[in-house]
């Protein structure tokens, strides 16, 4: 069955109402997940944008299907490793399924993250990188890019945007050897599925997911760009799309299929928190993107 056929024969389990912003690719994400892993699932969303649009809950009624509870900003895996140790006395094929920002994965649920992949909890942790802390007015996280203008790294006479270059969360998990490590992007959505399915099938270890998802809101750009943004992200070698299993790293077909990557700047151009990047700027972006890209093909090789 292909793609299209498969999600649409398959149960939206969040509700139609939740108030994320136009061209939110957090919102379609979790879509898709759910629909991936179906009801028999629980799922923990820690503060943030999911949580404040609702799928935690709203007014006495549920934003999605499923269980959901809510845990601290820092705590998410190992309150799920908690739930997940309940609910093996119970049904061990229930999966046991966090949603949490870039925020609360690279910077504050780190060591938590990191606790749970060294336990070899059987959960499925998923990271919805946009970049910053949206939910609470775009702070720099450690996955924000350099260069970027947040409302903690502004622009103006004493700053140009983040010094520093993003934090490689799923290389650290890979490095510390979980059970499964992907990445994934909704613009990619054949990928994107393969993935979650065979997360589902996991049962020696953490499975980490991180999902780069655009924020329209965030990134100063139309909500209507998302999709195409997500494509450029990959296509320019920005965000590479692989997976790790067994101390083996695979490189996925769509980032396989960049013969000749697009330009990094055509990636940066149109989002408002890299207008002020000059040409020198953008170079420094385009080296870390080639270091990366070497690296990976280092590692997949061997
Ligand atoms: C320990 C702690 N610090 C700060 C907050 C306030 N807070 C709530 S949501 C949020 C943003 C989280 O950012 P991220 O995890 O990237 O998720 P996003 O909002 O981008 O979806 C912050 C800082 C909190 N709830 N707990
Ligand atoms: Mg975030």
């Amino acid at each position: 069955m292909n793609t299209v056929d498969y999600l649409a024969s398959r149960e939206d389990l969040v509700s139609p109402g939740i108030s994320a912003c136009q061209g939110c690719m957090a919102e379609l994400s979790l879509r898709v997940l759910l629909k991936c892993l179906g009801r028999k699932t629980v799922l923990v969303v820690p503060p943030g944008c999911m949580a404040g649009a609702g799928v935690g809950g709203w007014n006495k009624s549920m934003g999605v299907k499923v269980p959901c509870a809510m845990p601290q900003l820092g705590n998410s895996a190992s309150m799920l490793a908690g739930i997940k140790a309940a609910y093996d006395l119970v049904d061990p094929d229930v999966h046991c399924v966090a949603y949490a920002g870039d925020g609360g994965t690279a910077d504050i649920g780190l060591q938590a993250l990191s606790a749970a992949a060294e336990r070899k909890d059987n959960i499925i942790y998923v990271c919805n990188d946009n970049e910053a802390y949206m939910n609470t007015g775009f702070q720099k996280s450690g996955t924000t890019p350099h260069g970027a203008s947040t409302s903690t790294t502004p622009v103006g006479s004493l700053g140009r945007g983040k010094l520093n270059f993003k934090k490689d969360v799923p290389m650290m998990l890979a490095m510390q050897n979980a059970a499964y490590v992907a990445t994934l992007s909704p613009s990619y959505m054949a990928d994107f599925v393969a993935k979650v399915q065979r997360a589902a099938q996991i049962k020696d270890g953490l499975v980490y997911l991180h999902i780069l998802n655009p924020c329209p809101t965030g990134w100063g750009c139309q909500g209507s760009r998302s999709i195409a943004l997500g494509r450029a992200a990959v296509r320019s070698r920005y965000f590479l799309l692989y997976e790790y299993r067994d101390y083996r790293f695979e490189i996925s077909a769509p980032t396989r299929a960049v013969r000749e990557p697009l330009d990094v700047g055509e990636f940066i151009r149109g989002q408002k928190r890299f207008a002020h990047l000059a040409e020198a700027d953008i170079d420094e972006i385009r080296r870390v993107v080639q270091q990366r890209w070497d690296k990976l093909s280092r590692l997949a090789a061997e």
